[in-house]
């Protein structure tokens, strides 16, 4: 598997994106600084995820940032994305390891302490750990586990971890300081009005928490 960077990880959702479209996002975002973008297309078919897809890896190809696609194994790679992002109810990280491969970037949203000890290192390459704070972009969310669950989760994860949930600018030192390497969001990004000057705010918090 090659290296990736989850610093600042881009969780794309079609509707947010509406205006500005999931693939403008994306370039804007990268060029903001996104080190990671997730195609999360819940309601396309596995053509229609295969075409964005497509579409975004040619945006992505020489900036360094990865591509990864939620739940979707055979778009993945027909795809040829660098990644899949899989919930604890989609398949299990053995069977998802088995159709991508070793190589294929394999992340695991887990959402309690027993599952994050559960996690194998063998299997997952990283874990989305949340939801931080409730948010409207995943009306189905599980309990939030604000910046206290956040590190406890991270302490016992056996891969490196990125937080998602309500994350916006603001909450970068917070989540750098639980123990994360990153933050996922969604409508930090997506749906705002400059999807560049967005991303740049919070990979400027990044920096300066690191420093
Ligand atoms: N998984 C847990 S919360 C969430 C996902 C996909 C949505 C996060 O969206 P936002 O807009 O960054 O709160
Ligand atoms: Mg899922």
């Amino acid at each position: 598997m090659s290296s990736f960077d989850l610093s600042l990880y881009l969780v794309l959702d079609p509707d947010l994106c509406a205006g500005t479209g999931m693939v403008e996002t994306t370039r804007a975002a990268v060029t903001g600084g996104a080190t990671i973008v997730q195609l999360r297309d819940k309601d396309a078919d596995t053509a229609s995820r295969i075409a964005t897809g497509r579409a975004l890896k040619m945006v992505l190809q020489g900036t360094g940032a990865k591509l990864i696609v939620n739940d979707d194994v055979e778009a993945a790679i027909a795809i040829g994305a660098d990644g899949i992002h899989i919930g604890q109810e989609d398949m299990d990280a053995r069977t998802a390891r088995n159709l991508i491969g070793p190589d294929m970037i394999l992340g695991l949203s887990v959402e309690t302490l027993a599952l994050a000890e559960a996690v194998d290192p063998m299997l997952a390459d990283y874990v989305g750990i949340g939801p931080v704070f409730a948010t409207p972009t995943k009306p189905d969310h599980k309990q939030p586990i604000g910046f206290d669950g956040l590190a406890r989760l991270v302490a016992v994860s056996p891969v490196p971890s990125v937080a998602i949930g309500g994350l916006k600018a603001e909450h970068t030192a917070a989540v750098l300081a639980a123990g994360a390497q990153g933050l996922a969001v969604v409508s930090a990004i997506c749906g705002t009005p400059d999807p560049e000057t967005a991303t740049l705010r919070i990979a400027e918090e990044i920096r300066k928490a690191r420093s």
